[in-house]
């Protein structure tokens, strides 16, 4: 492999989890068909011009609303043990609210799950990816500290519905892209440029939210249903630029900022230290006589602590980080600013068709034994890993990707002890890529978007991973 290590040739136990994901938005269609309401996607694409790469929308995608059984068969052709996908909340209830059920919506999720179970296939259900509805958007979505409630009723909703036959739920997936992207940054609706500011509110109405649908599951379905639950949060790897202490705690500092905002309060009841005495430091040299990061009640963090029951990341790709001196006050803010460290991707790692996203599968051992050492050594689902290209049955940078990852993976669990259970490629097939629309796939299996079943072609890569879920080794032979 590229940095010359030796693949592990070590076979997987037997009951390691090996699956492959998508998300409704990204690969459903249907936008409004059978009752589904506008989520905040569907309303920022028809009316933004220009937003998406290609022009394209999420409109129809692999129209897997009405082509689900095709996605049915490449998930048992490939051998797939688990498929995590996600509900579209708009399609469940088109207020947003619990006043109306949209029966067509229920029967639609019932049918794939079904069908799933039947095959053997694990559903790992996503209770949102990104798709708010519109409705509650217009009331200031993520920004509404009533979201917390909308979404518990939301969620109870599914576990009437669902929980019988759902074993694995998440809550939401990658709060910290919708919440930076949407309020910070603004790449993604509603693309709202508040760094600093909004996008910790979004955290953290996004966490009341998540704790409040963890309790509910705890008290009123757990015992009947059995099943467990966690959050799906997105990080990458960060390691020191040099050996020197102060790059160490720079890179430690980033791992808090970047997955610990979410990790943390649902681990231990409350946001990192370093985030709190940051934000709170350079808010009163701001002259604020608050902090911008917003503080939980002593309730919430009950309620917080322990909220998970594993530990769920996704992860693609990682960075170096070197310590830096104090970054001065900014107007507005800047999340790089309260972040205090410079975090970068050397120009000699290898490039992807993303910019943000350079080739480095070695730092998924630093990521692992992080999440270990930091956590408190949960059991971890990897729910999202997966490689970009511009498309081709003929993958093989990608079928080197997964095999990479799963080769640190597997030695992060035989040589640091780390409770790995399963393994998750994104994506099933190529999908809408949010805004780079159709032009970067991160399919296992290619779609011809042009024709009238968006015929699904398997890879290279998915013949690879069909290979190593019959035999559970990454190489032609194990040692067991
Ligand atoms: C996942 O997000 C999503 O869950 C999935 O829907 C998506 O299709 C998949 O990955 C592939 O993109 O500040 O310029 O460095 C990964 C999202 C994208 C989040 C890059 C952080 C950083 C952009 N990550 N983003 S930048």
């Amino acid at each position: 492999i590229s940095n010359g290590l030796a693949i592990n040739n070590k076979r997987f136990p037997s009951n390691f989890l090996f699956g492959s994901a998508t998300s409704a938005y990204q690969v459903e269609g249907a936008w409004n068909a059978d009752g589904k309401s506008e989520s905040l996607w569907d309303r920022y694409i028809h009316t933004t011009p220009g937003f998406i790469e290609d022009g394209s929308t999420g409109d129809v995608a692999c129209n897997s609303y009405y082509l689900w059984e095709n996605d049915i068969a490449i998930l048992k052709e490939m051998g797939a043990n688990h498929y995590r996908f996600s509900i579209a909340w708009t399609r469940i209830l088109p207020t947003g609210r619990n006043d109306v059920v949209n029966e067509k919506g229920i029967t639609y999720y019932k049918n794939l799950i079904k069908a799933l179970k039947q095959n053997n296939i694990e559903p790992m259900v996503s209770m949102f990816h990104w798709d708010t509805p519109q409705a509650l958007e217009d009331l200031g979505g993520f920004l509404n500290d009533s979201i917390a409630d909308w979404y518990a009723d939301y969620a109870r909703v599914l576990y009437e519905n669902f929980g019988d036959d759902v074993k694995y739920w998440f809550t939401f997936n990658e709060p910290k892209t919708y919440c930076n992207g949407g309020y910070g940054y603004a790449y993604d609706p509603p693309r709202i440029a508040s760094e600093g500011l909004l996008e910790y509110v979004c955290a953290h109405n996004l966490l009341r939210a998540h704790a409040k649908a963890y309790r509910i599951y705890d008290q009123e379905f757990r015992s009947k249903q059995n099943g467990k639950m966690s959050i799906v949060l997105d990080s990458s790897w960060f390691g020191p630029a040099t050996n020197s202490s102060e790059d160490k705690v720079a890179a430690e500092q980033a791992f808090h900022f970047e997955l610990g905002w979410y990790a943390n309060p649902v681990h231990y009841g409350d946001y990192p230290e370093v985030m709190k005495t940051r934000i709170a430091a350079r808010s009163a040299a701001e002259g604020r006589n608050q902090s911008r990061l917003p503080e939980f009640t002593e309730e919430e963090k009950e309620q917080l602590k322990d909220s998970t029951d594993f530990f769920a990341v996704n992860t693609y790709t990682g960075s170096l980080v070197s310590a830096i001196p104090e970054p001065g006050i900014t107007d507005p803010p800047s999340r790089y600013g309260d972040m205090g460290v410079n975090s970068f991707q050397p120009d000699e790692w290898e490039s992807t068709t993303f910019g943000w996203f350079k080739y480095a599968p070695w730092g998924m051992r630093i990521l692992l034994n992080w999440i270990k050492s930091t956590y408190g050594d949960p059991e971890i689902v990897v729910t999202e890993n997966g490689y970009p290209d511009y498309g081709g049955l003929n993958d093989t940078r990608r079928l080197d990707y997964h095999r990479d990852y799963l080769s640190y993976t597997r030695d992060a669990m035989d040589q640091d002890g780390v409770k790995v259970f399963a393994y998750t490629a994104w994506s099933l097939m190529d999908n809408f890529e949010w805004f780079s629309g159709y032009t970067q796939k991160f399919g296992l299996y290619a779609v011809d978007f042009d024709s009238e079943n968006k015929t699904r072609t398997a890879k290279q890569s998915a013949l690879y991973f069909r290979q190593v879920i019959k035999t559970k080794c990454l190489v032609d032979q194990c040692v067991e």
